[in-house]
């Protein structure tokens, strides 16, 4: 999918304006600064207008430059890394809390490149008030930015941040002034037309409602035209008044009832007309493939290959080529250990080149959660994952492309178990990543960091467990020795967090995310959960009972479920995955009852927004948002009642566009999208030579607390209501950051919406009874009956079911079994002979078996050729 553009934010385009007013009238002038009524602004800047040479300025040791009519040009050599390996700066401005600044200064640069513009303070840990990435160009430009100061310091630093640029080149820097006394910058972003609708599209059998941002009080028309400009339907909203998570006075508009399909639908009501939007089934297979497809290009230790990734194409990251260090023989931080490993591969987790155990392991659960849900789920399409279905390398394998995706990290998380003989043999280091925070951009294969093993964990060590048992089950028709290693290390890990029980990360805070984790029950829990449905062990059985967590609480809480509260993964495959755990139902109630209170709060919400009640909006709340979705969905494929169903569909109006902002937050879905996430790689905003991220990319989104975070929500995001507490700029981590965590839970949600789209009309009208008539230790006898339900003969019927782990199939009769990977297909029934309405035929199987319980699988379908 092309990205185009969408708009930038208002406050972009002024400042770009103001940019050129300054250009037109001759570059000496700059842009007039916006002043209080009462003082004259004062210019804390010395010598900006280099009079005196470059009194007042001082450079880093690489940097040679010269002054000529009020011009400082100076020479920057190429090769260095980050951008703060050259810079020019002034020290000792003070600034004064709550008082508004504008700097301003010209600029050119003798190639295209973009520099880094700073006030700060210049102590760690370097807390900014303004934070800009300008782009120079050969034509000298007047840039002017406004910040008001969080804080009293009497002594700021402005820099100018100009290194990491591979080649040399001149800068030549004019007309520097920091004013006092401006206009304090004002959020004003771009969120298009009143009418909030799905940007992408709406099921013809689904809900289809939309959210009008209006003071009026009383009810207001609405029309639905088609793409013609035909009218569709018509109708009056209803008033819901203020929500003050989205700080706005709300209409809902519900236009469920229309049911006939085509692009390019728009909604009008109160003089706004929406973006357009489609009503059909088509539009969730292609997220689905390219929120999975993400992953690919967020490969390290590989090199990415254009022809698959189409314009990601990138050198392979942290292998041993200079200037990387490289991951294949990694240590300890700080000697901790004497012994290295070899850690290459994995995904980077984010924008950043780190690579941690605790979210990789929720990330690939997620993602192997896709197939798994396809497997059992009656509504699942695992023909859909298939080899060949994502942008990946190992088309051909014959394995699922999400499994192969799955595999580079589950790979990952293995190496980095602490190997045997070692102290705390068994664990699984908490994480590995760069000694320092580097810039932005920079490559993976640029970066010059020595990267370290950090301290094992209790909650890591757990992750491995789970996501490796998940692994071993789903890959054990495919390679069963890769899933017989998986297994072990997850049995090995599971005993060392058993023996290790309380071992909590320490963040050193520098060069990688914290992901600290002091409370583990939960991934006891989810870990116990996996290992049980893959082994069948009664020992997980009992952890999982005597857990706190089995009856008592209630692990469906209002944040939903993230890496740091993995319990509610736990308990979704034990509702989902055919199992024999005794109390079984009782868990299947829990994730039923845990969406019913989901569906509440989403149901009282003007924007089918499930999140978010009690006022805040946590860092990545796009996430948690789609992750009470994954409990809505599973609680639709566990009932099949359609509420669930639609609850999903219409929780993902949010995502794409029906909220606050009129944003998308899916790169290259709807009219108006995220795409300048924070990214080290899909840097474009910083350099327009780089990428933005690929389509299916999802943004963290709205965080409450942002301002107390990163430097750009400091700026911008101080005074805003919990929904509008986003911006879409590269610089904003903690609003608008891509993570491996986030787009797993986009992937789950995706999948289901597409199955639904493309089962409801072809269900051929046949039911299947399947039933384990006897069982011994090493095997069973199934019976399978299918009943033509309909009024017309059912000719070559094919049912289909996924084998439950720990069976197999010996021998059949009165039908053709055949098997691959998980999944069994019966056809040549009787013979093949029509099946005449209300009759029922019959035909069964001997299996074997492991010393588990043999259970039915959960879901078999029925098709007919
Ligand atoms: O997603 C993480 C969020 O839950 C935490 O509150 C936040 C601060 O610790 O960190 C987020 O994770 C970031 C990680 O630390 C480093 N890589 C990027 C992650 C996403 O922003």
């Amino acid at each position: 999918m092309p990205l185009s553009a969408p708009d930038r934010p208002l406050w972009s385009r002024r400042l770009a304006l103001a940019a050129a007013t300054a250009l037109a009238v001759g570059f000496a002038a700059a842009a007039p600064a916006a002043q209080a009524q009462d003082e004259e602004p004062t210019d804390l800047i010395t010598n900006g207008d280099f009079a005196d040479g470059t009194t007042g300025w001082w450079t880093t040791a690489n940097l040679t430059g010269a002054v000529a009519d009020g011009q400082w040009c100076v020479d920057v050599p190429g090769g260095t890394a980050n951008p703060w390996d050259a810079i020019v700066g002034q020290d000792g401005l003070p600034l004064v809390a709550g008082e508004s600044y504008e700097l301003q200064f010209t600029a050119s640069a003798s190639s295209d490149v973009s520099v880094r513009a700073l006030v700060q303070r210049p102590v760690d840990p370097w807390p900014t008030a303004l934070e800009e990435f300008p782009i120079l160009t050969a034509e000298p430009q007047a840039f002017t930015y406004t910040f008001t100061a969080g804080a009293d310091w009497s002594d700021a630093q402005l820099a100018f941040q100009i290194g990491r640029h591979a080649d040399p080149w001149q800068l030549c820097l004019s007309e520097v002034a920091l004013l006092t006394g401006a206009e304090p910058p004002v959020y004003d972003p771009d969120t298009g037309p009143r009418v909030r609708v799905n940007q992408v599209g709406y099921f013809p059998d689904g809900p289809k409602r939309a959210t009008l941002v209006t003071e009026a009080t009383e009810p207001v028309p609405w029309q639905l035209h088609d793409a013609a400009g035909t009218l569709v339907a018509d109708g009056e909203s209803a008033v819901h008044g203020d929500d003050p998570a989205a700080g706005e006075s709300v209409h809902v508009i519900d236009f469920s009832g229309v049911t006939a399909v085509g692009e390019d639908y728009t909604l009008t009501a109160d003089g706004e007309t929406s973006y357009p939007f489609a009503i059909g089934r088509d539009a969730y297979g292609a997220l689905a493939t390219d929120a999975m497809s993400f992953y690919y290009p967020q490969r390290s230790g590989i090199a990415i290959d254009d022809a698959i990734a189409p314009g990601y194409g990138r050198e392979a990251g942290h292998v041993d080529v200079a200037p990387n260090q490289g991951d294949g023989a990694v240590t300890c931080y700080g000697g901790a250990c004497d012994y290295t490993l070899d850690v290459t591969g994995g995904w980077y987790d984010a924008g950043d080149h780190g690579k941690y155990v605790v979210n990789g392991g929720i990330s690939v659960a997620q993602l192997m959660s896709v197939y798994e849900r396809a497997l059992h789920a009656p509504t699942g399409d695992p023909d859909r994952l298939a080899d060949g279905t994502l942008r990946i390398p190992e088309h051909g394998d014959g394995v699922p492309d999400v499994l192969d995706e799955a595999r580079w990290e589950v790979e990952f998380l293995m190496a980095m178990q602490v190997p045997e003989g070692e102290e705390l043999a068994g664990m699984a280091h908490h994480k590995m990543h760069d000694e320092n925070w580097t810039g932005l951009p920079l490559m993976p294969s640029d970066d010059p960091e020595a990267r370290f093993l950090e301290p094992p964990s209790t909650a890591a060590t757990l992750n491995l467990a789970a996501a490796a048992a998940q692994a071993a089950r789903l890959f054990e028709p495919y390679d069963p020795e890769f899933a017989a290693q998986a297994l072990e290390a997850a049995e090995t890990a599971w005993a060392a967090a058993l023996a290790n029980p309380a071992i909590y990360a320490v963040d050193r805070g520098a060069g990688g995310g914290p992901y600290g984790d002091n409370k583990v029950t939960d991934e006891f829990y989810w870990a116990a959960a996996e290992l049980f449905l893959t082994t069948g062990s009664q020992t997980y059985a009992d952890h999982l009972q005597d857990s706190e967590l089995h009856v008592e609480e209630d692990v469906f809480t209002a944040g939903g479920f993230w890496w740091g509260e993995v319990a509610q993964l736990g308990k979704i495959d034990l509702a989902t995955v055919p199992n024999a755990l005794s109390d079984r139902d009782a868990v299947v109630a829990q994730v039923v009852a845990g969406a019913d209170a989901y569906l509440a709060e989403q149901d009282a919400n003007p924007w089918d927004l499930g999140y978010g009640a009690a006022g805040t909006f946590d860092w990545g709340s796009n996430s948690a948002v789609l992750n009470r979705l994954v409990v809505l969905g599973a609680a639709f494929d566990l009932t099949g009642d359609l509420r669930y169903r639609d609850g999903v569909l219409a929780g993902l109006d949010y995502i794409l566009g029906r909220n606050a902002l009129g944003n998308s937050y899916v790169t290259g879905y709807g009219s108006h999208f995220s795409q300048n996430q924070h990214s080290r790689w899909y840097a474009n905003q910083l350099d327009p030579n780089l990428p933005n991220p690929p389509a299916g990319t999802l943004s963290g989104g709205p965080n409450s607390v942002a301002s107390t975070w990163d430097p750009v929500a400091q700026r911008w995001l101080t005074d805003c209501a919990p929904q509008r507490c986003y911006i879409d700029d590269i610089g904003s981590w903690a609003t608008n950051e891509l993570t491996v965590n986030w787009n797993a839970s986009l992937s789950q949600v995706a999948a289901f919406a597409a199955d639904q789209a493309a089962t409801v009309e072809t269900a051929p009208s046949c039911s299947v009874e399947y039933r384990i008539n006897g069982q011994w230790p090493s095997g069973f006898n199934a019976q399978v009956a299918v009943t033509n339900t309909g009024d017309a003969p059912l000719e070559g019927v094919t049912l289909r079911w996924s084998m439950p782990t720990g069976q197999s199939i010996t021998h059949s009769w009165s039908a053709d079994l055949a098997r691959e990977g998980h999944l069994v297909t019966a056809t040549e029934l009787g013979g093949g002979y029509a099946l005449k309405p209300g009759r029922t035929f019959t035909f069964g199987f001997i299996g074997s078996k492991d010393a588990r319980s043999a259970v039915s699988p959960a879901t078999v379908t029925c098709s007919v050729n």
